[in-house]
C-alpha cells in the first residue's frame, strides 16, 4: 500500500501572518473558460520584531500567472518563486503595492471549489481553502480586508453580477460587456469571499431592524422556481427578527442577497450579505418538498444567516477554531427552530441526528477532538463533532452558568472581539468574565475526542428510607488519545413515585429539598444521599439530554415504562421507550442468532398502545415515540455486529407489533385526511409524521391491506411528504405496486432534479429485493451523475448508510459499488468522495469476513497513486482502525 503521506498542519505551529492587507480591489473579466482576475492589494508588514525580513508568501493553486507588479513596475520571474501551492517574493518593502493577474479556467472546475459553473452560471466556494484557487492570497482566516470587487461579464448570458457588501456601481461597454462593482464594508477573511453571476428569478422582500434601517433582501432562483423561494424568504425575514431578540444582533449591510445553485458540495455557505445555497434547502413548495425540507431550510436558512455575527464580525484566527463558529451557530439555529416549532421534539430529533452521527465518529477510528490539533486537509474535518458535538457543548455551557448569564456572556463575546479572528480561549474568557463562573474543566470538552460514558446507579434502602445515587463518568481512549479526564457534565434529574407522581427528595445533611436537579459534576464520581425517601423512586436522568454522554442506568423494564409513560420531561419518555425497544431488539437478535424463535415481553407494545391512545394530543412527538431503534443505531451497541441479524430481529419485533396493534395503528392512520388544504406549520406536519409512522409499522405486517394503504395513500396524496410516507410504505413490499408507483413518480418529476433525488434516495434504501443490485441499476440509469453532488450523495450515501445490511453484505461486494463509486467522484470532486468515504466507518463494528474484506477493498483503493489527499487520509485512517 503507498504509505507517502501529506503533512498535517498543526495547532501548535499557529504564527500569525507578518503583513496586513488592509484593501483589496479585485476585478473579474469572467468568462466560463477564462477568466482573468486582476488583484491590487495593499499591504503593510506588521510592526514586530518577529515580521522583520519575512517574505511574502501567497497561496494560489492551478493558477495561470500573467503579471506581478509591485508599485506599478513588473517583477521579473526571477525575483519570485512560483510553485504548485504559491507564489513566493523573498524581499518587500514594508509598505508597498502588489498587482497580480491570473488566468482561471471555472468550466473545467470539477471540484466546486473558487470559481467554477453551475448550471451556465458563475459561483463561488471559498470556505475552506477555495479563494487560491481564484487569485494568489494570504488564504487562512486571520488575513481580513476590506474587498472592493468588480465583476464584468456578457450581459446577455449573464445579467445578473453579484457579490459581497453593498452594490456601489454598475455600467456598460460597447462590445457587450456590463459590469457591476460591489464594496463591502466590513473587513473579511478570503474565505467569506463570493462572486455569482448569471441569469435568474428573484424574489425580493425587505427588512427593517430594530433601529429602523431597511434592508432589501432578494432571493435568486432558476427561471420559474421564485415562488419556491417564498418559504425561504419568510425563515430568513424570522431569523432576522430572532437574532435581535434573543441575541440582540442586528443585521449590518444594506442589502442581504441568497443564491441557490444546484451543484454544491454542502449545504450552504455565510458569505457576507451573499449566502449561496444548495438549491436543495432553499427551494420548496408542497409538491416537491417534504415537511424534513421545510423543516431544514428553515434552519439552514437560519444557520447561515446567523453566522454574520458567529463566524463573520467575529471569525476563527485558524481552522483549528472552527468549531467556535459551528458549534456556536448549530446551537443558536437549533434555539431559533426550538423557538418556531416544538422545543421538545426538536430537541429529540437533534439527539437522534447526534447519536446516529456523532457518536460513532466519536467511538470509531475518525474520532477527533472538537478543537483538532492537526489535518491534512480541513474540507474533512467539517464533521459531526466540530457541528453537532461543538454545539452540545455550548449547550453544557448554557445549562452550567443559566439560560441569561449565558446570554449576557455571549453579547460581551461579541462585544470584545467583533472585527477579530478569535480562539475558543476569547469565547470562554467572555463566559467566564461575563458569568463568573469560572467552568473549570470546561476546555477538556474541546480537547478530547470520545462521547463520555456516565454510569448512573440508583440504590435504595427501604429499611433506612435512603436513596443513594452514585454517579461515574469515563471517557473511553480514541485514535491517538489515552487517559482522559473528567468533563464538566450538568446533571439533570427528578424522582417519580411508584405512581408515577413526582416526588419532592431531600438531600441529606442539607437543607435543600427539591423535586428538579440540577448536578454540575466536576470530578470522576460523585455520590449523592437523599433521606427521608418513604417509597422507592424511579429516577429519571439527564432531562433534556442535558450533555451528551452515554448514559447507563440499572433501571430495569418497570421503571422504564413507568418514565416511558409518567415522566414530565419528554425527551425522557421518548428515551426510555427507546431504551425498551433497544432491548427488546437486542435480545431479539440474541435469540435469532441462537437460532430460537425470539420471545418478545409485552412491554413494547404496551408503551406504543400508550403513545397511540394519546397520540392526537402531541402528534409530532406520538411519531418519534412509534420510531423503532435503526438497525445503525444497534449497530453501535453491539461489537463486530452481523447487520443482517440485526435487520432479522427489527423486522421480527416490527411485524409482531404490527400485529399486536393493528387496530390501534389502523384508527390511528384513519384520523388523517390526505385532502386537507395543506400548511407547512409544524402542527400540521406533526400529523402527517404521525400518519407516516402508523404507515410504516403496519407495512412491517406484509399484508396485502397494508400495500393497498400504502398505494392509495400515493396516489391520492397531495403533498410530497404523504407521497414518501407511502413511497417508503411500497418499498418494503416491492413488487409491481412498487414499481407502478416509482413509474408514475418519474414520470411526473423527471425535469425535477431534487425531486429525483428523493427518487433515487428511496430506491437505494429499500430492502425489497436485490439491494444492491437496485444500487447497480441506479448507478447506470442515464439520470446518475458523477458531476452533481446531491445525486452522488442521494445514490451512494444513502445505499451505504441507509441501506447497512446491503451495504455490509458478506460478500464484500457492497464494499465494493461503493469503492468504485469512491474511486470515480475522486476524478472530478476530492472533498466529495472523501465525505462518501467516510461511511467505511462504520466497518470497524462488523463481524467477520466483513471487516477483513472491508480492509482488502480499501487497500486497494489506497493503492491507487491518483487518489486525492482528501480521500487518502479518511481512508486511511479508517483502514488503520479495522482489524487486521
Ligand atoms: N461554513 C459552511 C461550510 C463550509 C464547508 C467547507 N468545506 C456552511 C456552514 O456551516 O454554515
Ligand atoms: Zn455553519
Amino acid at each position: 500500500m503507498r504509505t507517502q503521506e501529506h503533512i498535517p498542519v498543526r495547532l501548535q505551529d499557529y504564527r500569525p501572518y507578518p503583513f496586513s492587507m488592509s484593501h483589496v480591489s479585485l476585478v473579474f473579466d469572467l468568462h466560463p473558460t477564462r477568466t482573468i482576475v486582476t488583484s491590487r492589494l495593499i499591504i503593510d508588514r506588521k510592526p514586530h520584531e518577529w515580521a522583520k525580513g519575512e517574505a511574502l508568501s501567497l497561496d494560489g493553486v492551478g493558477l495561470e500567472l500573467l503579471s506581478v507588479e509591485i508599485n506599478g513596475q513588473p517583477v521579473s520571474a526571477q525575483d519570485y518563486q512560483l510553485d504548485e501551492n504559491g507564489l513566493t517574493l523573498k524581499i518587500v518593502p514594508d509598505s508597498f503595492k502588489l498587482e497580480t493577474k491570473v488566468a482561471i479556467n471555472p468550466a473545467a472546475n470539477t471540484a466546486l471549489s473558487g470559481l467554477y459553473m453551475s448550471a451556465g452560471r458563475f459561483c463561488t466556494q471559498c470556505e475552506a481553502e477555495g479563494f487560491r484557487h481564484i487569485t494568489f492570497w494570504p488564504d487562512r482566516p486571520d488575513v481580513m480586508s476590506r474587498f472592493h470587487v468588480r465583476v464584468e461579464a456578457a450581459e446577455s448570458a449573464f445579467p445578473t453580477l453579484l457579490s459581497n457588501g453593498n452594490r456601489v456601481a454598475i455600467g456598460r461597454y460597447d462590445d457587450g460587456k456590463h459590469w457591476a462593482a460591489w464594496d463591502d464594508p466590513h473587513p473579511k477573511p478570503s474565505y467569506l469571499f463570493a462572486l455569482v453571476a448569471g441569469c435568474f428569478d428573484t424574489l425580493e422582500d425587505q427588512f427593517v431592524t430594530r433601529s429602523g434601517k431597511t434592508v432589501e433582501l432578494c432571493i435568486y432562483v432558476d427561471k420559474g422556481a421564485a415562488s419556491r423561494a417564498i418559504y425561504a424568504m419568510d425563515a430568513l425575514k424570522r431569523s432576522m427578527k430572532w437574532d435581535e431578540d434573543v441575541f440582540g444582533r442586528e443585521y449590518d449591510l444594506d442589502v442581504f442577497n441568497i443564491v441557490a445553485v444546484s451543484d454544491f458540495n454542502f449545504g450552504a455557505m455565510e458569505n457576507k450579505g451573499l449566502n449561496i445555497f444548495n438549491s436543495a434547502l432553499l427551494l420548496a413548495d408542497e409538491t416537491t418538498a417534504t415537511d424534513a425540507d421545510y423543516e431544514a431550510i428553515e434552519a439552514v436558512v437560519a444557520h447561515e444567516y446567523f453566522h454574520n455575527w458567529s463566524g463573520n464580525r467575529v471569525t476563527c484566527r485558524d481552522w483549528f477554531q472552527l468549531s467556535l463558529k459551528e458549534g456556536f451557530t448549530v446551537f443558536r439555529d437549533q434555539e431559533f427552530s426550538a423557538d418556531q416549532r416544538s422545543r421538545a421534539v426538536k430537541r429529540i430529533k437533534d439527539v437522534k441526528a447526534l447519536r446516529a452521527r456523532q457518536f460513532p465518529e466519536d467511538a470509531g477510528p475518525l474520532a477527533h477532538p472538537v478543537r483538532p490539533k492537526s489535518y491534512v486537509k480541513i474540507d474533512n474535518f467539517y464533521t459531526a463533532t466540530i457541528y453537532e458535538k461543538g454545539a452540545e457543548i455550548i449547550r453544557v455551557l448554557q445549562t452550567l452558568v443559566g439560560r441569561d448569564a449565558f446570554l449576557e456572556g455571549a453579547n460581551f463575546y461579541f462585544a470584545e472581539n467583533d472585527g477579530t479572528a478569535a480562539t475558543i480561549e476569547d469565547w470562554l474568557h467572555a463566559m467566564r468574565s461575563a458569568t463568573g463562573n469560572q467552568l473549570h474543566g470546561i476546555e477538556r470538552w474541546y480537547d478530547q475526542a470520545g462521547t463520555p460514558c456516565l454510569e448512573a446507579m440508583s440504590d435504595y434502602d427501604a429499611a433506612n428510607q435512603k436513596l443513594t445515587v452514585h454517579f461515574k463518568q469515563s471517557t473511553p481512549d480514541t485514535p491517538g488519545q489515552s487517559s482522559k479526564s473528567w468533563v464538566p457534565l450538568p446533571i439533570s434529574m427528578a424522582f417519580f413515585g411508584p405512581d408515577g407522581e413526582p416526588l419532592k427528595l431531600h438531600l441529606a445533611d442539607t437543607d435543600v429539598a427539591a423535586d428538579d436537579w440540577l448536578i454540575p459534576m466536576a470530578s470522576t464520581s460523585l455520590d449523592l444521599h437523599f433521606d427521608g425517601v418513604v417509597d422507592r423512586p424511579v429516577v429519571s436522568y439527564m432531562r433534556g439530554f442535558s450533555a451528551p454522554v452515554r448514559l447507563i442506568t440499572n433501571h430495569n423494564v418497570a421503571d422504564l415504562a413507568l418514565l416511558a409513560s409518567c415522566d414530565t420531561d419528554p425527551f425522557v419518555r421518548w428515551e426510555s421507550t427507546q431504551s425498551i425497544a433497544r432491548n427488546t431488539l437486542l435480545s431479539a437478535a440474541k435469540s435469532l442468532q441462537a437460532g430460537q424463535e425470539p420471545q418478545v415481553p409485552e412491554d413494547l407494545a404496551r408503551v406504543f398502545q400508550g403513545a397511540l391512545a394519546e397520540a392526537t394530543r402531541d402528534p409530532a412527538f406520538a411519531a418519534l415515540l412509534l420510531r423503532l431503534p435503526e438497525v445503525s443505531e444497534l449497530m453501535q451497541l453491539q461489537p463486530l455486529c452481523d447487520p443482517s441479524n440485526l435487520l432479522s430481529a427489527r423486522a421480527f419485533v416490527r411485524s409482531l407489533l404490527a400485529e399486536q396493534l393493528d387496530a390501534e395503528l389502523s384508527a390511528c392512520f384513519a384520523i388523517y385526511d390526505p385532502a386537507q388544504a395543506f400548511s407547512a406549520s409544524a402542527q400540521a406536519a406533526g400529523q402527517r409524521a404521525l400518519m407516516a409512522a402508523c404507515l410504516d409499522l403496519l407495512c412491517a405486517s406484509g399484508t396485502n391491506r397494508a400495500a393497498m394503504r400504502a398505494e392509495n395513500t400515493f396516489f391520492s396524496a397531495r403533498n410530497m411528504t404523504d407521497m414518501m410516507s407511502a413511497l417508503d410504505g411500497l418499498s418494503q413490499f416491492g413488487g409491481p405496486r412498487y414499481h407502478t408507483a416509482l413509474a408514475a413518480f418519474k414520470e411526473r418529476f423527471s425535469d425535477n432534479a431534487l425531486v429525483m433525488d428523493k427518487w433515487f434516495r428511496v430506491q437505494a434504501m429499500a430492502l425489497c429485493e436485490d439491494p444492491l443490485a437496485t444500487f447497480k441499476r441506479l448507478r447506470a440509469d442515464p439520470g446518475f451523475t458523477l458531476l452533481n453532488p446531491n445525486r452522488v450523495r442521494a445514490l451512494g450515501g444513502t445505499f451505504a448508510s441507509g441501506n447497512p445490511t446491503a451495504f455490509h453484505q458478506a460478500d464484500g461486494a457492497g464494499y465494493q459499488a461503493i469503492a468504485d463509486l469512491i474511486a470515480d467522484v475522486d476524478g472530478t470532486n476530492g472533498a466529495l468522495a472523501a465525505r462518501l468515504g467516510t461511511v467505511f466507518e462504520s466497518c470497524s463494528r462488523v463481524n467477520e469476513p466483513r471487516q477483513s474484506l472491508a480492509k482488502q477493498t480499501l487497500q486497494a483503493l489506497l493503492d491507487r497513486n491518483s487518489l486525492s489527499a482528501n480521500t487518502r487520509e479518511i481512508l486511511s485512517k479508517i483502514y488503520n482502525g479495522l482489524i487486521s
